[in-house]
């Protein structure tokens, strides 16, 4: 009898410290009549919540937001996502800025509030977008039961008032909700168990999500040889999945210097393994002095290839909204270009930056890009970067009716200051059919190149890119007076540069190559 029993206390002991969910009246500090003793008991038994090690739960304590977002996760049949640090609510706070039940600002990934104490405007918001995203309250009925409405950010009305409507929230006799205070562990599993009963058992679908960050690998040219579209993901010759970091030129016209052999190999010694060159078609560029911006192209592409980076070569087309208008002489181009370069690895075609004005997909892009792709193919075989209607932003309507080919890549440009969630869920549209997205140009300004800069949302933008294994180049090394260039105004092209040099743009980049 002894020897049994000592066996079982210590498979017991194990259990504890592995943190498996234990059975319903595990927890010493959890008595029967507990005003929460109910939902933590059924909570419990269903595997949402885990114990500490010691055996109790510890009902008073205040719950972090790791904690909490670990539950509602647990509760909404979610995977833990990819964490970014070896904290142990990693994998589950990534899960829910990936489904966004919260926003980046609001729980960084990188772990500095994990064990802080969530608000309980923040704690509500997660649980709603998790178990009950339909829910909605009307705002003249809702609000009156909160006495302290005005303390509560705007950003949290839709998910406190769905919340006291679908009655996860009982207004409590003094009628405050308190939305910056904190909420203790038998709080929060209270208003969990409410929202659970809520739904019926039936959960709302889960988002059509990548289950987990793509592994890719990054390296120069000589490493990854020649490129290849496999399904939706940029591979090396041998079909690894590979992703490709660097700066765009401004025009070539105007900061042809950030285009030569010094600032290219600058850029390189940042750990870029991706170079784009922006040649400017109106404006002054490729079609009012063509040779001398071929001439100026060609020795920017030489300069990257002599530092085993891929190379873009970008018809920049931007006041010439429709790329039709231009198609002889960008066939012309570019079939002399495939020749030149048909058996570098490294060079890669961008036919159309950002077609605007009146260009559409149907009618003037794609009968363009099949002309092109076709002279392009002649002499080589590399990867061709395709862009859409209103900036290169409404890749979700070239997919509806993509060009036949292979190794063609769609781009999407984005300005973190102006573009967000919006054209993230297109490019999801666009993996999810199974196509390849490209970003050739992204800043962390406005769209006009101004403003900001916008750090924590490029944030967000790089993360998600991540993720996804895609590519990408940045507007613009220059030293140009706006928040998109990457050097301060007066650095010099001829010299190594160190991070002083470098833009508030420009550090936040080159420390993402
Ligand atoms: C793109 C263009 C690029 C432009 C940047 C920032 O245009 F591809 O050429 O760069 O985004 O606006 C800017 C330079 C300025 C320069 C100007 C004109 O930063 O120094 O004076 O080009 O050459 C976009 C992208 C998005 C949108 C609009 C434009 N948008 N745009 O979403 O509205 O109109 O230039």
């Amino acid at each position: 009898m002894k020897r049994i029993s000592r066996k079982l206390w210590g498979l017991l002991a194990a259990i504890l410290l592995l943190g498996v969910p234990l059975p319903a009246g595990a927890f010493s500090d959890v008595k029967p009549g507990d005003w929460y003793e109910n939902a933590v008991t059924e909570m419990t038994a269903q595997g949402y919540l885990l114990g500490y090690p010691d055996g109790r739960f510890r009902p008073e304590n205040t719950v972090s937001a790791g904690e909490f977002l670990a539950i509602v996760g647990r509760c909404a049949g979610a995977q833990e996502g990819a964490g970014q640090t070896g904290h142990w609510a990693a994998g589950w706070v990534q899960a829910a800025l990936d489904r966004s039940w919260i926003d980046w600002d609001e729980c960084p990934p990188t772990g500095a509030l994990f064990d802080k104490p969530i608000s309980r405007q923040l704690a509500v918001k997660a649980l709603m977008r998790a178990l009950l995203p339909d829910a909605r309250g009307d705002y003249n009925t809702e609000s009156q039961k909160i006495a302290d409405f005005s303390e509560l950010n705007g950003r949290y009305y839709e998910t406190t008032l769905g919340a006291y409507a679908a009655g996860v929230i009982i207004g409590d006799p003094s009628g405050t909700f308190r939305p910056l205070g904190s909420l203790t562990r038998a709080e929060a599993c209270i208003i969990i168990q409410r929202a659970l009963k809520k739904t019926d058992g039936v959960l709302p679908p889960a988002p059509d999500i990548p289950s987990g960050p793509v592994e890719t690998i990054q390296g120069g040219a000589s490493e990854n040889g020649w490129l290849q579209v496999k399904g939706a993901q940029l591979c090396n010759e041998q079909g690894k999945p590979v992703a490709l970091h660097g700066m765009s030129t401004h025009g070539l016209q105007w900061y042809g210097q950030f285009a030569g052999k010094q600032a290219v190999k600058n850029t390189t010694a940042f750990g870029a393994n991706l170079f784009r060159v922006a040649m400017y078609t109106g404006e002054n560029g490729y079609l009012s002095q063509p040779e001398a911006m071929k001439k100026k192209a060609i020795e920017s592409i030489d300069a990257a290839i002599a530092q085993d980076m891929y190379v873009i070569i970008d018809w920049h087309i931007l006041s010439d909204g429709n790329p039709m208008s231009h198609v002889k002489e960008a066939e012309a181009f570019f079939s002399e270009m495939a020749r030149r370069y048909q058996d570098r690895p490294e060079v890669i075609y961008e036919i159309c930056n950002e077609p605007n004005g009146g260009a559409a997909w149907g009618k003037d892009i794609k009968p363009y890009a099949q002309r092109v792709v076709k002279a392009i193919r002649q002499h080589s075989k590399g990867i061709i970067l395709i862009g859409s209607s209103t900036w290169s932003q409404d890749i979700h309507l070239a997919v509806q009716d993509p060009l036949e080919g292979e190794n063609l890549m769609y781009t999407l440009h984005f300005y973190a200051g102006t573009h967000g969630k919006e054209l993230r869920d297109r490019i999801d549209q666009v993996l999810a059919k199974g196509l390849p997205v490209f970003i050739s140009e992204w800043g962390v300004s406005r769209a006009d190149g101004s403003g900001g800069v916008f750090l924590k949302e490029a944030g967000e933008w790089l993360d998600f890119l991540q993720k996804r294994g895609i590519s990408w180049a940045n507007w613009s090394l220059c030293d140009k007076d706006e928040t998109s260039a990457a050097l301060k105004p007066g650095t010099p092209a001829t010299r190594a540069w160190t991070a002083s040099d470098l833009s508030e743009s420009g550090k936040f980049v080159f420390g993402r190559f």
